[in-house]
């Protein structure tokens, strides 16, 4: 009765216009569409449907705190479409792909949804990455905008948005949000309200993601509306996320992961307040989690290690958190068995992959189930398969390789018909490259890993991009790089290389092998944690370097 309602979108929102499939995708067979949909796994709706149902039902909520400054559901949404004029203004419109490079700060939350109102299509890299990597981003998507921060942790990333648009033909725009000018370009964008919008296709790929590599170079991932918005509704479902809670948001804040299990579209669906955190160090979480009471939030193993062996534990009230996601990377049992012991709140561990599948410990679990697998899959229609080198599917208890097809599992990366048809079988199922075993339950435990990746503390690295930079060292005539047993990250980078001969051992040292990744421009992780300068590899009977030699070396 008689309340006026709240002018959510510019306009009145009609129809949605006709799916466009976005040339280099891999579409979902018609028939399991269907059956997706029928099944009401896909409701037709995108993800700024979704965003401005959140602003209607939860405006006076606050939906993010980002140090002093705190923002309500109504005011994020007037600020998501003023910033969709400015964009729109400038040309970018549905389809049109925007990679963007932010940090854990609150106009991350302007600019992700203002694309998805725009029907334009983010490309998520991380804070850490550096110039190759969004330059490969850029030109591999044909971006027409990249988005940064002026500066972050001391990187001078409006140098590098200089650099991307002086490179990269397709950038026509490299918007920089400035945080110390006084000029402040990037706020004049907020303008006029977005006042029509050509939106999109809940059909419609809405974002395109990373994947941890395995190839030479990162591979980009087409996540649908449809497809990622079931698992967001889910995810805040099992994750227990209502408009009380209140979330600290540690991690990176693109990863798929601080995303959507549950993450940040996770806690915009359930209308709870996020908690912005640079990083997830005890001295910064902590004191948020008293101050602002959060009630759940989501880690990577090696940062809940910092929590439990925390000396200022003791010095804060944590006593409302209520939940801790564990993901990313192998939790071990001891670590697991100490958090509702020693943090007092109930341990989710998470088994997630940018191209799909999630896996969650349901929170009314048994202690000894929630500390020894990595968790049960979202969906009924989550076909998991453990099948041995000769794809037989194994009995239950039995490690072998995961497969998996479902109602929110990519059929094939962006642009890559090679790697696809070597990570997806004939009939559409992922080859993830872990190693699991299943009980009967179809609860799943890590024990292994088959593809040829890193995963230091949940960052996930391809040894191949590594081996080839290496290799265009001019003292370097072969690299291999690895990862090897670490107490704190469980694994960490490790190269060895052999030098040409003509090259004085002495004049090469991981100092500088470091200093000359650094320069390639690189993401921090990916640069070896140690050197070792080897004759010669070692090689396993067919000739090839036994990485699993130099693992145990
Ligand atoms: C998440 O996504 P990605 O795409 O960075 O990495 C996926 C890979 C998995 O294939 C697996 O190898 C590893 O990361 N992984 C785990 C794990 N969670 C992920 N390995 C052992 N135990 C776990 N709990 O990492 C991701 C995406 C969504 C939610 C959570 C994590």
């Amino acid at each position: 009765g008689g309340e006026e309602p709240m002018p959510a979108r510019g306009c009145v929102v009609g129809p949605h216009p006709e799916h466009v499939l976005l040339e280099g995708v891999v579409p979902f067979p018609a028939e399991f569409a269907e059956r997706y949909r029928e099944r009401g796994y896909w409701k037709g709706e995108t993800i700024a449907d979704m965003f401005f149902g959140s602003v209607r039902s939860f405006a006076d909520n606050v939906a993010v705190v980002d140090g002093e400054e705190e923002i309500t559901y109504a005011k994020l949404g007037e600020r998501v479409l003023r910033l969709a004029g400015g964009l729109s203004r400038l040309g970018i419109g549905r389809g049109d792909r925007v990679v963007v490079h932010l940090p854990n700060v609150a106009v991350y939350f302007d600019v992700v949804f203002a694309l998805f109102e725009l029907g334009a299509i983010p490309v998520f890299a991380l804070q850490a990455h550096r110039r190759t990597e969004i330059e490969y981003f850029c030109s591999f998507a044909q971006a027409k905008a990249y988005i940064t921060i002026d500066s972050c942790e001391g990187f001078d990333h409006a140098a590098l948005a200089r650099e991307i648009a002086a490179c990269v033909p397709s950038v026509e725009h490299a918007l920089v949000v400035d945080t110390q000018d006084d000029c402040r370009e990037f706020g004049k964008l907020y303008g006029e309200p977005l006042s029509h919008q050509e939106r999109c296709n809940p059909a419609d790929v809405a974002f395109l993601q990373l994947s941890g590599g395995t190839t030479g170079k990162p591979k980009l991932i087409p996540r649908t509306h449809d497809d990622y918005l079931y698992t967001i509704r889910e995810s805040a479902r099992i994750c227990g996320l209502s408009s009380e809670s209140v979330h600290l948001i540690a991690l990176p804040i693109a990863h798929n992961y601080t995303m959507s299990s549950p993450g940040i579209l996770g806690c915009v669906y359930a209308g709870a307040k996020m908690v912005l955190a640079p990083s997830g160090s005890p001295d910064v979480a902590f004191p948020l989690i008293s101050k602002h009471h959060v009630t759940s939030s989501s880690l990577v193993p090696p940062v809940a290690l910092l929590w439990l062996n925390s000396s200022v534990r003791d010095e804060w009230d944590l006593s409302s958190l209520q939940v801790l996601q564990v993901g990313g990377a192998k939790l071990s049992q001891e670590a697991a068995r100490r958090v509702k012991p020693e943090l007092g709140c109930t341990l989710q561990q998470v088994f997630g992959m940018a191209e799909g599948l999630v896996n969650y410990t349901r929170l009314s679990d048994s202690e000894s189930l929630v500390v020894s697998s990595q968790g049960l899959r979202i969906s009924p229609d989550d076909e998991v398969r453990v099948v041995d080198d000769d794809g037989v599917d194994l009995p239950a208890g039995v490690p072998g390789n995961l497969l998996t097809r479902g109602p929110y599992t990519i059929r094939g990366y962006y642009c890559a018909p090679e790697v696809n048809e070597r990570d997806f079988t004939l009939d559409g199922f992922y080859c993830t490259g872990d190693i699991v075993s299943r009980d009967e339950r179809g609860y799943l435990t890590v024990t292994g890993r088959k593809k040829d990746q890193i995963n230091r503390g949940g960052e996930k690295v391809s040894p191949e991009e590594i081996e080839n930079l290496l290799l265009s060292h001019e003292a370097i005539h072969d690299a291999s790089v690895v990862g090897v047993r670490d107490q704190v990250l469980g694994e960490k980078v490790k190269a060895f290389v052999v030098l040409r001969e003509d090259v004085d051992p002495g004049s090469v040292s991981p100092f500088k092998l470091k200093k000359f990744l650094r320069q390639k421009g690189i993401a921090g992780f990916k640069i070896p944690d140690e050197f070792e300068i080897v004759d010669e590899f070692p090689e396993t009977f067919v000739g090839k370097t036994s990485k699993r030699a130099q693992r145990e070396s």
